[in-house]
């Protein structure tokens, strides 16, 4: 039975290497990188995501509206509809940033600076190319989840990461709750029996003597953490809009980026 080892703080811890590398290992709850973007960068970026509007996730309950591509939504459907639609995804993302700035530039840059110097967008192969990131959603309430991708993507290049994190750059932040709970808990093959049957979510009763984590959604904070511990978000009073993607560590130590 595996114990779980108590989180050396609950603050918001900041990006330097030593957090970063303790991020990985499950140590601290989250780094949060506070006025990431400026409220004038958030107030373009959402004039501009509200320009295309989101499109809403098949067969996900509560509703969540995204612009972009997720890997996981790929998953059991194969790889050529993924790498097929990165290209369109792609150009979004690139249409929105470039009325404000790029988030997933900055957080390449800041990380390469802080913490490796191999920080790359996740590649497939000679086939298929590059993976999208720069997912941009709107969520009201998520229900307990993780995401990893050994269990998600076990035949793709990122299936063979060793640990993953999760990036959310909160553009329109509610104005009560919206809240992301982390739970120190991080998954295992085992808790695949907890998984709702014809959902994402999980049994709560697998967090339920956890200690846990709240990131409160604040505009222009970039916040990381640990996605393969379990995670869920609150309902909310207001609009929640965020960019995010996922951060693997591959075996060698490089980073990759994907949504
Ligand atoms: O919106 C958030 O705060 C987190 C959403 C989530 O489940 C994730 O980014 O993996
Ligand atoms: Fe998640």
């Amino acid at each position: 039975m595996l114990r779980a080892t108590k989180w050396l703080t609950f603050n918001d811890c900041e990006m330097n290497q030593k957090n970063f590398q303790a991020l990985l290992r499950n140590e601290i709850p989250s780094i949060r990188i506070s006025k990431f973007a400026s409220s004038e960068e958030c107030n373009k970026l959402a004039l501009a995501i509200e320009k295309i509007g989101f499109d809403f996730y098949k067969n996900v309950e509560p509703p969540i509206g995204r612009i972009g591509i997720t890997q996981f939504e790929y998953g059991n459907r194969g790889k050529f509809g993924y790498f097929d639609a990165v290209k369109k995804a792609t150009t979004n993302y690139n249409q929105v940033t470039s009325l404000s700035f790029d988030p997933v530039k900055r957080l390449t840059t800041i990380l390469r600076q802080h913490v490796s110097s191999k920080v790359q967008i996740a590649y497939e192969n000679e086939v298929y190319g590059y993976y999208f990131a720069g997912l941009i959603r709107q969520i009201n309430i998520a229900l307990l989840h993780i995401d990893f991708a050994q269990l998600d993507a076990p035949d793709w290049q990122i299936g063979n990461i060793t640990s993953q994190l999760v990036w959310n750059l909160y553009l329109k932040a509610p104005s009560q709750g919206g809240v992301c709970k982390v739970y120190n808990r991080q998954w295992q093959p085992e808790d695949e029996k907890y998984k709702t049957p014809g959902s994402y979510g999980y049994d709560y009763s697998l967090v339920s003597s956890s200690e846990v984590k709240h990131n409160i959604p604040l505009t222009g904070d970039l916040v990381i953490f640990n996605s393969r511990n379990f995670h869920e978000v609150l309902p909310g009073i207001g609009e929640r809009i965020t960019i995010s993607s996922f951060i693997g560590k591959m075996p060698g130590g490089d980073l990759i980026f994907w949504s």
